[in-house]
């Protein structure tokens, strides 16, 4: 009884505070692994969890090394860097390098099965630029359920480039990562996962926002420069983020690297899997607070009546000063011409509503409702064959609504979005671009090789659609 009272009274104290827009909680910072102050492997242990996201009440959750989300393991190009994975969980999973540029064998697909009791040692060459990637579950059909438990975290690349820039640094003070994720809450317990038809069709979304495990949080940040990391680690929400009173910050990198300078914008619209880093300035030394527009899976651009929700706190603390600073320039990007490619390829994301003879509503059996290029998912099939060191354009379009592409083994330049021409925030390597109802096209080249017994996935990055089949497979050799 006394129980129930002190969790009636956390949920009151927190809806006012929402109210009253009073971030109550410290951001929690994913502990850093830093692969070059450990001597021997990283270890991570695939674990159940019971994380606290309202002080008091447990939840059901899962973790690397903890009770919800992983550490942030810190990589450097030119190292080769072992990682040990145990599962201490009672079902299969797979753990996926998302963004890395690794061999098919090591990249953690749908192959890759870790059961029960059992280790994965991988060792990882770092070949590719500064970057911020992730780490996450790809079982066939299990996906959206395991990251939503918690099972995901931060790798992030370093290069010669990224240790001369004089940004800021220092992880957890000036350089924040933030993982943005939505749950739903019963009475402070965050809810186990299901999917209703309708969430099927739209993704899991739900209504509370939670940045690194952290519900309603708060940093203290030094004044001048800060560098936030942002992972749209959630199941299917898109969000817009922009700062309270619509004030400018500077976007510096996409999902593969740094930008070739700083752009300046005012809203960042990130579909899940997507990362982007940006620059706050704070040399004011007055607060900011970063918000989220929540969009919805048919966005008309009416943004007027759309939930909006605070992703963080920024208070600054006016008695130290951030090292580092914004720099005019940041990269070097070598764009790949058209005219290069070898092969285009295309791909149409699928959500056949007439459904297929013998579906199961039930049993949420969708037959070849989700599908790309007429084809559902199926491990067993080899759907594009792709010949390492060339260049080629992908087209890809989607339908009923914008879906996240995602493709596995190598980064991409968008040519074009949706029919327009990529914005010049978003002219950086991607591995995750929205697609609409008219073409996009994205040129890569594939340097690493995926057999036929570990192939590379292409699929969409709203993980029930995924999980339905709106995935495929290629090789590269
Ligand atoms: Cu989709």
């Amino acid at each position: 009884m006394k129980h129930s009272i002190l969790i009636f009274l956390t949920l009151l104290i927190y809806s006012c505070a929402n109210t009253t827009k009073v971030a109550t909680n410290k951001l929690n910072i994913p502990h850093l692994l830093d692969s070059r102050k450990i001597s021997k492997e990283i270890e991570l242990k695939i674990q159940y969890g019971n994380h606290q996201f309202f002080s008091g009440i447990k939840s059901n959750t899962m973790g690397f090394n903890g009770n919800y989300l992983g550490p942030t393991i810190k990589l450097y190009r030119g190292d080769s860097t072992k990682l040990k994975f145990t599962n201490d969980i009672e079902e299969p999973t797979t753990v996926h390098g998302h963004g890395l540029h690794v061999n098919g064998e090591i990249d953690g697909g749908p192959q890759n099965i870790i059961k029960p009791n059992e280790k994965w040692e991988i060792t990882i060459p770092v070949q590719q630029e500064a970057s911020t990637n992730w780490y996450h579950p790809h079982l066939m059909g299990k996906t959206a359920e395991h990251v939503h438990a918690g099972l995901a975290g931060l790798y992030i690349i370093e290069d010669e480039n990224s240790i001369q820039l004089p940004l800021p640094k220092t992880y957890g003070v000036n350089d924040i990562p933030l993982v943005v994720q939505d749950r739903g809450f019963t009475n402070g317990k965050m809810n186990d996962y299901s999917v209703s038809m309708q969430e099927l069709m739209e993704g899991k979304r739900e209504e509370t926002l939670v940045i690194n495990g952290t519900i309603n949080p708060f940093i203290k940040a030094p004044k001048g420069w800060l560098r936030l990391r942002i992972l749209n680690g959630s199941n299917a929400r898109f969000y817009e983020l922009y700062l309270k009173g619509n004030l400018s910050f500077y976007k510096i990198a996409t999902e593969g690297g740094f930008l070739d300078k700083p752009i300046k914008i005012t809203e960042l619209k990130m579909a899940p899997g997507e990362r982007n880093e940006i620059m706050i300035d704070l040399s004011d030394g007055l607060s900011k607070e970063l918000m989220a527009t929540f969009l919805p899976a048919e966005n008309d651009g009416v943004s007027m009546f759309l939930t909006k929700q605070r992703v963080l706190d920024i208070r600054v603390d006016n008695s130290k000063e951030s090292k580092g600073t914004l720099p005019e320039k940041l990269n070097q990007i070598t764009p790949l011409n058209p005219s290069d490619a070898v092969v285009t390829r295309t791909f149409e994301l699928e959500m056949d509503m007439d459904g297929e003879e013998g579906e199961n509503m039930n049993g949420m059996d969708m037959g070849n409702m989700f599908s790309i290029n007429g084809k559902s998912m199926d491990m067993m099939r080899i759907d594009e064959k792709v010949k390492k060191g060339e260049i080629e354009i992908w087209r890809i379009k989607g339908e009923m609504m914008e879906h996240p592409f995602h493709m596995h083994g190598t980064s991409f330049l968008i040519l074009s979005q949706n029919g327009n021409p990529p914005k010049k925030e978003d002219q950086g390597w991607k591995d995750v671009v929205i697609v609409g109802n008219e073409w996009t096209e994205v040129i890569m080249k594939f340097n690493h090789v995926a057999t036929k017994r570990y192939p590379y996935m292409y699929h969409c990055h709203i993980l029930e659609h995924e999980d339905a089949g709106m995935m495929g497979q290629f090789t590269v050799e």
